[in-house]
């Protein structure tokens, strides 16, 4: 059998995730640019049918993006990409369309409240902010359908086993796994405040909650749920971009040594969410701040594995030089070039990670747009524009269709990120000079002057963003209607120059580490959480502050 027809079964359910994603993108970047306006100086235009407030419109934007978009997006790329990478259909396609239709209706349940504006709480939905018990349920299911693709995978694996005994895994697949094994073993934090805490509270079983448990179990899950957004955006870097580079993978041991170092090191260190939390003893958020720089060396693998796999591909294409090979790459494919520029985004984002991480640097930073300066580098870009440049590829695919402009798509990538470059920039600056986030600034009492001049430039970054966000989602629909030629190619994998057969059997098992990440995880965390269940009072009433 083909790889082309082994993920045929396939293609639906994908085609139906993505579907999903995108309308969350859309309105993800409608509410972006009407927030990025308001700092601006422009009036939020807030209605009685739309959006009732500034607070209403960063909730939504929140959700639609980085939880809706991401999953779903993570949740149809991933089995795609594994049934290719195992060359046979996934196991049980019943069980990926019940998946499927279980977070469909999470979604709803979520939104239904969400759109109302019985849910402004943010994406973080701190308590004691109090939200319809149907957002806390609906966003549970989601996340009960996520374990669901972690079983299918699973089962998948275990069927492709039983075929190939000796074989090593095939690493697209490999890496899927791990993503959702990572991602399956984090997300029990939230599970627990979800089901013994929000769930119980909103539905009025218990009077009270305790905001600092609330806040420590989500943020045991909100640290490692950005891997999960990443991961899946660095199966591209390494399966995929070399191919679409021209070159070849550097090493396949070291890319898997990379994603189980993820595994082993993603979860144990959300404290680094809460530095400024009291009730948390120092000794455990030094800790953890400790193992969010170990978190860094995975991704300074993949960083040096990403560009020597580059390098091989400029330097076939006969760029030279240090640097000058990385213009010689083949900038004229939108998707390439899109993920390549998410990368070059990257390098900031991840630097800036490592000052929010800094013990003392936090405090400067914490709670400012600084923060909002870093999720756009990373979330923003190094993961969306990725997921832009995969489907630039994998729309036209699964819809048999080409792509309906390249150069419009190519436009669209140098655009998201010329104005993430000015959005970020600026919020990064203004977060230094001590502008909070998630604020309505035109209306705070404390307004500065010296941030000012920078405003504007929220706006000029928003509005490019939204234009490009725009000719993203019209490109791929224009693409599944009218576009009429037959679909190009689909990016084949690369090939490594270091195989897996070169490093060690331990990089291609899964079990010691997860093993070794689950206790990892009750070291950082057990003391902390045993303290904070033993005390807890669950006291707290819940707000309706908007
Ligand atoms: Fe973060 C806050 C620390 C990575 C997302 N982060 C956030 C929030 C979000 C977020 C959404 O320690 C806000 C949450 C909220 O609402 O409160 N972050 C880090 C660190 C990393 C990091 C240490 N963050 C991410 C990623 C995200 C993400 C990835 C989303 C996908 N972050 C923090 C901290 C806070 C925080 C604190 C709390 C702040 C506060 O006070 O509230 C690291 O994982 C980053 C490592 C990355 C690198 C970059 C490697 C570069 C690569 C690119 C390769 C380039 C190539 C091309 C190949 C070291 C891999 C180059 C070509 C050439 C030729 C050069
Ligand atoms: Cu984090």
């Amino acid at each position: 059998m083909s790889l082309e027809m082994a993920s045929d079964p396939e293609k639906r359910l994908t085609g139906a995730h993505l579907w999903v994603a995108n309308v969350a993108l859309l309105g993800g970047i409608v509410t972006g640019l009407l927030q990025g306006l308001e700092h601006a100086g422009f009036e939020f235009p807030a209605s009685q049918y739309f959006l009732q407030s500034y607070y209403h419109s960063v909730s939504m934007h929140g959700v639609l993006n980085v939880l809706v978009w991401t999953t779903f997006f993570i949740c149809g790329f991933l089995p795609f990409i594994s049934a290719r990478a195992y060359g046979m259909p996934l196991a049980s396609p019943r069980l990926g369309w019940l998946t499927f239709w279980v977070m469909l209706a999470g979604l709803v349940l979520a939104a239904v409240p969400l759109a109302g504006n019985a849910a402004t709480v943010m994406f973080t939905f701190y308590a004691p902010l109090k939200a319809h018990w149907a957002f806390y349920i609906g966003l549970t299911l989601v996340v009960v359908g996520t374990w669901l693709i972690t079983l299918r995978l699973a089962l998948s694996q275990r069927a492709w086993r039983a075929q190939h005994p000796a074989a090593r895994t095939p690493l697209a697949a490999f890496m899927s796994l791990v993503t959702m094994a990572m991602w399956t073993l984090a997300s029990i934090g939230l599970a627990a405040s979800m089901l013994f805490l929000l769930i119980p509270w909103s539905l009025g079983l218990v009077a009270g909650t305790d905001p600092l448990l609330a806040r420590t179990l989500f943020w045991l899950t909100g640290h490692p749920i950005v891997y999960f957004w990443l991961l899946p955006a660095y199966i591209s870097w390494y399966t995929l971009v070399p191919r679409q580079a021209g070159g070849r993978l550097f090493s396949d041991p070291m890319a898997r040594a990379s994603f189980l170092l993820f595994l082993l090191l993603s979860a144990p260190l959300g404290l680094h969410h809460q530095v400024t939390d009291p009730g948390i003893h120092s000794g455990w958020k030094l800790f953890q701040a400790f193992l969010t720089f170990a978190v860094f060396f995975p991704s300074l693998l993949t960083f040096f594995n990403v560009v020597a796999s580059l390098e091989t591909g400029g330097r076939a294409r006969g760029g030279k030089g240090w640097f000058a090979w990385f213009g010689r790459l083949p900038w004229g494919d939108p998707s390439l070039a899109a993920q390549l520029l998410a990368m070059l985004t990257f390098c900031a984002g991840g630097i800036g990670g490592l000052i929010n991480a800094s013990y003392n640097m936090n405090l400067v930073v914490h709670n400012t747009t600084y923060v909002v300066g870093h999720f756009h580098t990373t979330v923003g870009t190094a993961v969306t524009l990725t997921y832009m440049g995969i489907s630039y590829w994998l729309v036209p695919h699964l819809a048999g269709r080409a792509l309906w402009s390249r150069s419009m798509a190519l436009v669209q990538s140098w655009m998201w990120f010329i104005g993430m470059l000015v959005f970020s920039t600026v919020l990064h600056e203004l977060g230094l000079r001590g502008m909070p986030r998630r604020t309505m600034i035109s209306q705070a009492a404390y307004f500065q002057p010296e941030w000012k001049a920078l405003l504007p430039w929220v706006g000029v970054g928003g509005t490019l963003l939204f234009i490009s966000g725009v000719l993203y989602l019209l490109n791929l629909l224009l693409t599944v209607t009218v576009s009429r030629a037959p679909a190009a190619a689909v990016p084949a994998f690369a090939e490594a120059i270091a195989p897996p057969e070169e490093g060690p059997t331990l990089l291609n098992r899964l079990r010691p580490w997860v093993v070794a990440a689950a206790v990892l995880l009750v070291i950082a965390y057990g003391p902390t959480l045993v303290r904070l269940v033993a005390t807890s009072q669950l006291n707290a009433p819940g707000f309706r502050v908007w």
